[in-house]
């Protein structure tokens, strides 16, 4: 999720670090019912769309579907298999605040739970978008290696100044990734997978452009925070994300620095494309039209 809007003072009962309590015995079954919702919709909808990595960790985890994971039992087997541990935090954190806990194998997580009216969309990240769309690839050691190459180049990159470029390889990986396997393109990103409406859009409508992942091409490329995505980025393996980590970031970031953005729909020459999209969603007005 994007933190244009991320708070910059602790709100109260928050630690340093900005973590909570999950308090998960304080949930109401009303929350709970919200979660069950959103898991059984996902849950019938995700095989065949979500990619392996996603649908095993999904498992692992055993998210299951009778209620809101409580942090502290998710966390036995997520640590076990790959380090990691989730954290519950009030909502939106600082930038350095989010980018340290990932440096350290912690994933920040929202505390809250939308509300039934919220189902469908919500801005700001909540359990659900957090829990169940980002933490199961935690599961998976590479992309777990991802995660925590991304924290600290974060903190790189906030010394230099240049988080918008790193920001856009968060939002085109990590929440709107896809990748491509012998059957098909399949979803990992987290904003994807969360989202009943764009698990379906993502893959299958002709409206976004689909193109293949290359790191500098992210960077220059903006993104929505209130709508669809006009172009999801393509990878061929979580490898070769985790390989692009091991980029010259200092020489990426100079040739960024003199670089203009690349419009956000369109398709370049050097451009692997897999869908030339029309983008009649965006040009019918996009959710507002819906
Ligand atoms: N805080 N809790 C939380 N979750 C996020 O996804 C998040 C954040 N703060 C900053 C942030 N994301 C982004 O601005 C960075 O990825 C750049
Ligand atoms: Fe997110």
């Amino acid at each position: 999720m994007s933190a244009d809007h991320a708070n910059t003072s602790l709100p109260p009962g928050a630690r340093p670090d900005w973590t909570i309590d999950q308090g998960w015995d304080r949930y109401t079954a009303a929350e709970h019912e919200v979660w069950i919702t959103l898991y059984e919709r996902q849950a019938a909808l995700l095989p065949g769309r979500a990619c392996d990595a996603f649908l095993k960790g999904l498992d692992a985890l055993d998210l299951h579907r009778t209620g809101i994971p409580d942090f502290a039992r998710i966390n036995e087997e997520l640590r076990r298999l790959t380090g990691w541990t989730v954290v519950a935090v009030p909502g939106l954190v600082p930038d350095e605040v989010f980018f340290e806990h990932l440096a350290n194998r912690r994933f920040p997580a929202g505390q809250f739970v939308r509300k039934p009216d919220e189902l469908d969309y919500l801005q700001e990240p909540d359990i659900f978008h957090d829990v169940f769309g980002h933490v199961p690839m935690l599961t998976d050691p590479v992309f777990a290696d991802y995660m925590q190459a991304y924290g600290e180049g974060g903190l790189r990159a906030l010394g230099r100044g240049q988080l918008h470029n790193l920001a856009r390889l968060y939002w085109y990986t990590v929440e709107f990734g896809l990748l491509e396997t012998p059957q098909g393109l399949r979803i990992y990103g987290a904003g994807i997978v969360s989202s009943r409406s764009e698990s379906i859009f993502a893959l299958d409508d002709p409206s976004p452009n689909r193109l293949g992942f290359d790191l500098e091409r992210v960077m220059r490329t903006p993104y929505r925070i209130d709508d669809f995505q006009q172009v999801y980025f393509v990878v061929p393996s979580l490898q070769a994300l985790l390989d692009a980590t091991l980029a010259d970031f200092d020489a990426l970031y100079r040739r960024l620095q003199a670089a203009s953005d690349i419009p956000i729909d369109a398709v370049l020459a050097e451009d692997k494309v897999f869908t030339r999209g029309d983008q009649t969603y965006v040009l019918r007005g996009g959710r507002s039209a819906a």
